[in-house]
């Protein structure tokens, strides 16, 4: 099994932990597909990443696709409850996590234009987004809704969305008013699922 996908993004970290919790044995091809020249596109013609291929030659995306699809080759520790209402509800959870990310990239994109083109109104869209996702997470470890000291589909989620503010420095005060947050990054950040695909330093 190939994932595709590049060490920065967070979609591709979650998908890199969900295999190590697993012990399922993948490699990495590293495609960085902002890069003019990538392959990204013969794996998922929309050109992100990840992108799963399976040994068999089918290939999958986009990441809750693929977890969805990792989670049917049936290998412990379960990621999703089997309860199905249960399951819809921590992939809605694991949904807001991906939304964090989506939020969390266009700003860091935006950033990247000449600042003359910077748009400040979508900046602080974009911050908005997060700040009302990440309040709505707190609330749901706070009501038992997410459980912060479990590792599942959504805290994996969780963790790679906050793992990724931290590494592009957006929202840097977040940790401030969420200590349920806080503590769930802190296991999750501890295990070596999480150690292992740290983004690089710049
Ligand atoms: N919904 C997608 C989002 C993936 C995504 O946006 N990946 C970014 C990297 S972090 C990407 O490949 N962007 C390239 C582009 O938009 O052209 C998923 O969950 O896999």
């Amino acid at each position: 099994m190939k994932l595709i996908g590049s060490y920065t993004s967070p979609f591709v970290r979650k998908i890199s932990v969900l295999l190590l919790e697993k012990g399922i044995p993948f490699d990495f091809i590293n495609e960085m597909p902002y890069n003019a020249e990538n392959g990204v596109a013969q794996y998922n013609p929309l050109g992100k990443v990840p992108a799963l291929l399976t040994d068999d030659g089918e290939c999958w995306y986009d990441s809750p696709i693929i977890a969805q699809y990792i989670e049917l080759l049936n290998v412990a520790p379960a990621m999703v409850p089997v309860e199905p209402k249960a399951a819809l509800k921590m992939r809605q959870l694991e949904s807001l996590a991906d939304g964090i990310m989506d939020a969390g990239l266009v700003a860091v994109r935006e950033l990247a234009r000449p600042v003359a083109q910077q748009s400040q109104d979508e900046q602080l869209r974009q911050r908005e987004k997060i700040s009302r996702s990440l309040d709505m997470l707190e609330h749901y470890i706070a009501d038992g809704t997410l459980k912060a000291d479990e590792v599942n589909l959504a805290t994996i989620a969780v963790a790679c969305a906050i793992g990724y503010l931290n590494f592009r420095r957006i929202a840097p005060g977040w940790c401030a008013t969420r200590p349920h947050l806080v503590k769930l990054v802190e296991t999750l950040f501890q295990r070596e699922s999480f150690a292992r695909t740290e983004p690089p330093k710049a």
